[in-house]
């Protein structure tokens, strides 16, 4: 079954089903940009991390799509300062964006990925909890998208002719032990260096790669924790709310997983700016359950 026959069958709107074909429509491009797009723009974005060609790529190529699209009323891109409003007639879709995440895996040539959430109120800035849909695209050995809706989450496989074709639904993330920890270890605080302690004291695997997205697709599988948490020099950790916290914790939680900053559910967040940061502990449940006990503790 294709993508779009999912969504159809799934009875989401035609509107939806267009706005989901522009975007996979875009995968390819992205693809073929990817011949020297390793090589630095001589850019920064917003955090201060230096731009790769390919991430302004992407940023243009999805843009450009929803410009065209009609369909999209607000855009927010982790490679773009403010929140991007398009004036299109019947546009009503809010979008959030992370074109290229993982992208200093780029020249080592380590997977990467494409994380959206969509709005269908439109408004970006109100809240994770009005996030209707969230995916990612998995650039690796294979494309794959991950896409979490209504109350469901299913995988799709990218074929030689373009198309996404479903391979699993009803996905549950299990409880599992893998755990992916990110941040300089000698920024931990005492609290989670005490978490990960555990971890590792109860046979957790260490797996972790630098991109968000596939490390999550690990632990979607596996089960297990991956954390970017506060360190001591920076409070709120790394990882954006808006463009790669919120749409996984949306996918998680979808798939029976849990997701939260250390005390509280992230998908509890409203973002007072568009580049907020939050820490993260996303996976199992039953994991993330007992990492929410022992930091209360402290
Ligand atoms: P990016 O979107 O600019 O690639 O940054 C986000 C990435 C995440 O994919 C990953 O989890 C994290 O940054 C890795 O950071 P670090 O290099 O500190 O481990
Ligand atoms: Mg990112």
């Amino acid at each position: 079954m294709t993508l779009d026959s999912y969504l159809e069958k799934n009875g989401y709107s035609q509107d939806l089903r267009d706005l989901i074909q522009v975007i996979t429509a875009q995968v390819q491009p992205i693809k073929d940009e990817f011949l020297g797009g390793e090589e630095k723009a001589g850019t920064y974005n917003i955090y201060g991390e230096e731009q790769i060609k390919l991430d302004k790529r992407a940023n243009e190529i999805l843009l450009e799509a929803f410009r065209n699209s009609n369909l999209v009323k607000q855009v927010a891109s982790e490679e773009e300062n403010e929140v991007i409003h398009l004036n299109s007639k019947k546009g009503h879709f809010g979008v959030t964006m992370d074109p290229l995440d993982g992208s200093s895996l780029i020249p080592t040539n380590l997977t990467v990925g494409i994380i959206i959430s969509i709005y269908k109120n439109g408004e970006v800035m109100s809240g994770l909890k009005n996030i209707t849909q969230a995916f990612y695209i998995l650039l690796g050995p294979l494309t794959v998208m991950v896409f979490a809706g209504k109350n469901e989450v299913a995988e799709f496989l990218y074929n030689k002719e373009g198309i996404f074709d479903l391979v699993k639904e009803g996905i549950i993330l299990p409880e599992g032990k893998i755990y992916s920890p990110g941040g300089l270890k000698n920024k931990w605080t005492d609290a989670h260096r005490d978490v990960i302690r555990t971890l590792q004291e109860n046979g957790f695997k260490l797996r972790y790669s630098g991109s968000f997205t596939p490390d999550f697709h690990q632990i979607l599988n596996y089960g297990g924790v991956f954390t970017y948490p506060a360190l001591t020099d920076k409070p709120y950790g790394k990882l954006r709310v808006l463009f790669e916290v919120g749409p996984m914790a949306f996918i998680a939680e979808k798939a029976g997983g849990a997701a939260i900053d250390g005390k509280s559910r992230i998908l509890d967040i409203i973002p007072t700016k568009v580049d907020q940061r939050t820490p993260v502990y996303i996976g199992s449940k039953e994991v993330v359950l007992k990492i929410k006990e022992k930091l209360s503790l402290k």
